[in-house]
């Protein structure tokens, strides 16, 4: 096998049924800078804007930006940022190389270049997938102003860390010098994700207006209240994590080296409240549904898939399943699934023309995907941040409603039995959470189901406040003493005699 790289020089070479950049990247100015170029966006928006790219919009680059590690940008920076992205089904492969990410740059490498790119007039939107646990909620949903990156940046607003900390300063020097604020898109998968964080920032910019002394025409606060658009938007494609397998299938494919291939399905989906004041692209153009009111569709996608895939995560590591479709053809976890789809639907808005048989018919479909081979332990990975919007919301709300919800509770159980499976039946960080720690350490005391429970849901700030806590409470502890006598069989059976 070659040892060329795939490149500018090498990309038209590629056989004919690789798809290439139908444009010229030289004659590419970026427009928007993303945070978070992990491989979800590689998969997602890259490619949107790749498409809108190729139908001659040629202002809409992108900078992808790392706020943690050079990984990205090492294995992208000597392939010109073009990577291939490989669209498997069932028994079939189509490959595309994008070109849409046209520089790379490491935030912790250079905190002033990136606020270089964020200040530069030509960039009219910030795009960020982050992930859940970066937005540093503290467990009411606030922004933890004690964490240690927040009062790092709160204290060196030239070098920050955080994706707000880079916002802020980057949104107050713009405003200095007259230059409009680019719109904030958020893409990561949180309720009201565009709202949420802008209340996040807004609570930041409080804090630095009160350090620096800012008031008045000078509060950052008052400009990102008032002139920062952060629309909302829902996304939506699976993306396993890239293994040594497939670098070595694509390289064969492509006969050339390609450091970092991205794995995807045939799906994809976006929907964007659009709301840009600043300009877009033409992302309607290529599939993308703009819309005034994203919600509907942020709590179906949030509720049926993600809340699903926690679900099928859990137990199906807790059954011995090591990816999403081996745990979904189980016939235990597929009724299992069925069941959650029946509690969490009822609890999404009925006026919204939402389909729901259509979708949960499509993504039974796509978790039985047996080409992405995705790994129940990259679903496992941050329980603590995702459950709130997957699970814990329906089952708030199916209480209200009178319901009993059995088995959005059975997901919050196996949660925490994989936790304390960790080191014993699974292997020691098998998958982690910010909140390990903590959690190791209520596994430590050998409590019973009810009393780990309840520290569990004190720990993450599960349902609080809410009055059917008491209940979740009681359903879960009554899970995970099922889970830790006998398994998920035991936790099935255990619904069943209900
Ligand atoms: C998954 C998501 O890892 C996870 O938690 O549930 O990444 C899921 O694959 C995407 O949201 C699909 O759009």
């Amino acid at each position: 096998m070659t040892n060329r790289r795939l490149s500018n020089d090498t990309v038209q070479a590629l056989p004919a049924a690789v798809t290439v950049p139908a444009y010229d990247r030289g004659h590419i100015s970026p427009g928007i800078v993303h945070l978070g170029v992990g491989a979800f966006h590689r998969a997602h928006q890259a490619a949107y804007v790749d498409d809108c790219l190729t139908a001659g919009e040629t202002d809409w680059g992108i900078i992808g930006v790392s706020l943690r590690s050079p990984d990205t940008r090492d294995a992208l920076a000597p392939q010109d940022g073009l990577y291939t992205l490989a669209i498997r089904s069932s028994g079939e492969e189509e490959l595309r190389v994008i070109g849409s990410i046209g520089s790379m740059l490491v935030a912790p490498e250079d905190p002033g270049a990136v606020l270089a790119a964020l200040i530069d007039p030509r960039t009219r939107m910030v795009t960020l997938t982050i992930t859940e646990k970066a937005y540093l909620r503290a467990a009411g949903g606030g922004l933890d102003s004690v964490h240690p990156d927040i009062v790092h940046d709160l204290a060196n607003p030239l070098i920050p860390k955080t994706a707000h900390g880079f916002l802020a300063e980057a949104l107050d020097r713009r405003r200095i010098a007259g230059t409009p604020p680019f719109t904030v898109l958020c893409c990561d998968n949180l309720p009201a994700n565009g709202a949420t964080l802008h209340r996040l920032l807004t609570e930041f910019a409080k804090l630095r207006d009160a350090k620096l002394g800012a008031t008045g025409d000078a509060s950052l606060f008052s400009h990102i209240a008032d002139q920062v658009a952060f629309p909302s938007s829902m996304v939506d494609r699976i993306v396993p994590a890239t293994t040594d397998a497939d670098r070595t299938r694509i390289a064969g494919e492509l006969g050339i080296q390609d450091a970092w291939p991205v794995m995807t399905e045939p799906f994809r989906q976006w929907v964007i409240e659009d709301n840009f004041p600043t300009g877009r692209p033409a992302w309607e153009k290529f599939g993308v549904t703009m819309v005034r009111d994203v919600a509907p569709y942020e709590d179906m996608k949030l509720r049926l898939l993600n809340g699903a895939h926690s679900g099928i995560a859990y137990l199906g590591l807790l059954s011995g399943h090591a990816t999403v479709d081996r745990a979904f053809a189980d016939p235990a976890i597929r009724q299992f699934v069925d069941a959650l789809w029946e509690e969490a639907i009822p609890t999404l808005p009925r006026d919204a023309g939402l389909d729901t048989s259509a979708y949960t018919a499509e993504l039974a479909e796509r978790f039985s995907n047996t080409a992405l081979a995705h790994r129940t332990a990259q679903i496992a990975n941050d329980g603590s941040q995702k459950l709130p919007q997957r699970i814990i919301a329906s089952a708030v709300e199916c209480l209200r409603a009178g319901a009993l919800p059995k088995h959005l509770t059975l997901v919050i159980a196996a949660w925490i039995a994989a936790c304390e499976a960790r080191g014993k039946t699974l292997p020691e960080s098998h998958f982690t959470d910010p909140l390990d720690a903590p959690i190791t350490a209520i596994g430590d005391r050998r409590l019973s189901a009810a009393e780990t429970t309840t520290a569990v849901f004190d720990l993450a700030g599960y349902a609080d406040g809410e009055t059917g806590r008491e209940r979740l409470m009681d359903l879960t502890a009554g899970h995970l003493e099922q889970l830790r006598r006998g398994g998920p069989a035991a936790a099935f059976a255990g619904l069943a005699s209900e």
